[in-house]
């Protein structure tokens, strides 16, 4: 497993700093140690005290640490005065481990977190010591001494950033005018002496805490993991673009982005995915499913929370069928797989966050008195629907459901008597499919008993 260590400030408020660094590398597969420089007393507002790490303290953190965790990476963040400045070039510069350097200068609420009067020796001593520094166009004009509003001047300050002895420049575009409908992310290299530049749609966020922690400790994650610089600029890239589609807003101030969010995603989706098919496995194996198998067949389907297109939602490409009392079912279970039911799961997750999951069955008079006896059933009939409702796909199942659940409290299944070239159907929703299949199970034990 590959080690990183943050030298960084605590931001108590959880969005940036040290913590942010942390679930970044965690989130990337590294193991993080952390060596805290100051203590911020912060929110989403405003940060309201620094407190810096007692040097002697300080340095026997990083000493302790490296002595034992040998680093693969070292990532630096806040280092707010010269006294934390001093011990980290006299430790790091005798280390031969690749640095990535976040100038932090000022937090995201507009407080100094690098005092005025420890500019010059973070100039002299610290930059030198890194193998690329990520500036935000703010950091980047103090650091040049520049003015940047063009591309143009972004790669002049790059260059002149880089002759304080760093070998190479990200200079993060975020920050220009509000105008520009890309952003761009620009990359200036010493050895090849190149520029790569990477544009991104603005994204429609007013401001975000933690953003550049993240962004800095993704591309340690990446350097580390064996990805060269461009690579691992643009892994990064993307990494961040995830979690800025993503910003929460976990106080009254300025949102946060979430370095886990792509972490949680895949594995939900995997969870899912593999939850999904063990049910469908389930589902074969039941020796009277077959009764209950419509003519234009089942779709099972199971969805992500608050699911928003036919993408959240995993069911069966094809559809679950008998051959006679055999149930035959393609082994293929994907995102985007169904729609009918996929549309009718996303509709009654509107109306019920519980109902992730949903399959269609056989109506027919028998099977609807059972669901009736057993279960809160509700209907809806496509003669109420508006005629320009009936053309476009997936409105009427949309329309229905909505329509059928607003008709009794706490329905659990819905029928509808279909149309011309529609059959009749069905539905049976739940919070996940094992609950559909213990519905399944009440039906056929009622249906071989009466
Ligand atoms: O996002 C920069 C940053 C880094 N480190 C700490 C911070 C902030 C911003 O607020 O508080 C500790």
């Amino acid at each position: 497993m590959k080690k990183a260590l943050s030298i960084a400030g605590s931001d108590s408020s959880g969005g940036a700093g040290i913590q942010a660094d942390i679930k970044t590398f965690a989130a990337l597969g590294l193991f993080s140690t952390s060596v805290i420089t100051v203590l911020t007393a912060q929110n989403t507002e405003t940060v309201t005290e620094i407190f810096t790490v007692p040097s002697k303290f300080f340095k026997n953190q990083l000493l302790t640490t490296i002595q034992d965790i040998k680093p693969d990476i070292i990532k630096i963040g806040v280092l707010y005065d010269n006294s934390i400045i001093g011990i980290v070039y006299e430790i790091l510069n005798q280390l031969k481990i690749p640095v990535v350097l976040d100038p932090v200068l000022i937090s995201g609420t507009g407080v100094k977190l690098l005092k005025d009067s420890s500019i010059y020796d973070f100039k002299k001593k610290i930059i030198p010591l890194s193998l690329i520094i990520t500036p935000n166009l703010i950091e980047a004009e103090i650091l040049s001494g520049n003015k940047i509003s063009s591309e143009k001047e972004m790669v002049e300050a790059a260059y002149k950033i880089m002759k304080l002895g760093t070998q190479n420049v990200i200079i993060k575009g975020g920050h220009i005018s509000k105008e520009n409908k890309k952003i761009v992310n620009i990359l200036v290299e010493k050895n090849s002496n190149t520029t790569t530049k990477i544009y991104n749609n603005r994204l429609k966020i007013a401001q975000t805490h933690g953003t550049g922690c993240n962004f800095s400790s993704s591309l340690a994650a990446f350097i580390a993991k064996g990805s060269n610089i461009k690579e691992s600029f643009f892994q990064a890239n993307d990494y961040i673009k995830d979690g800025l589609m993503n910003v929460t807003k976990i106080g009254k101030g300025i949102g946060v982005t979430n370095p886990l969010f792509t972490l949680y995603e895949n594995s939900t989706r995997y969870n899912i995915f593999t939850s999904l098919y063990r049910s469908i496995k389930i589902l074969e194996e039941l020796k009277e499913f077959y009764l209950l198998i419509p003519e234009t067949k089942t779709n099972f389907v199971y969805s992500i929370e608050n699911p928003k297109n036919l993408m959240d939602v995993a069911g069966v490409l094809g559809r679950i069928t008998n051959i006679g009392s055999k149930i035959r079912s393609p082994n293929v279970v994907e995102f985007g797989a169904s729609s009918h039911i996929a549309n009718a799961v996303i509709a009654a997750n509107h109306f019920n966050h519980r109902f992730r999951s949903a399959i269609n069955i056989k109506k027919d008079k028998k099977i609807l008195d059972i669901c009736k006896a057993n279960f809160v059933c509700s209907w809806y009939s496509r003669k109420d629907e508006q005629i320009e409702n009936k053309n476009k796909e997936g409105l009427t199942i949309s329309w229905g459901i909505k329509n059928a659940m607003e008709k009794i409290n706490g329905v659990e299944m819905i029928y509808h008597d279909g149309d011309i070239g529609k059959e009749p159907m069905i539905l049976i929703f739940g919070k996940d499919p094992i609950e559909i299949i213990d519905k399944i199970k009440t039906i056929i034990f009622k249906f071989n008993s009466t």
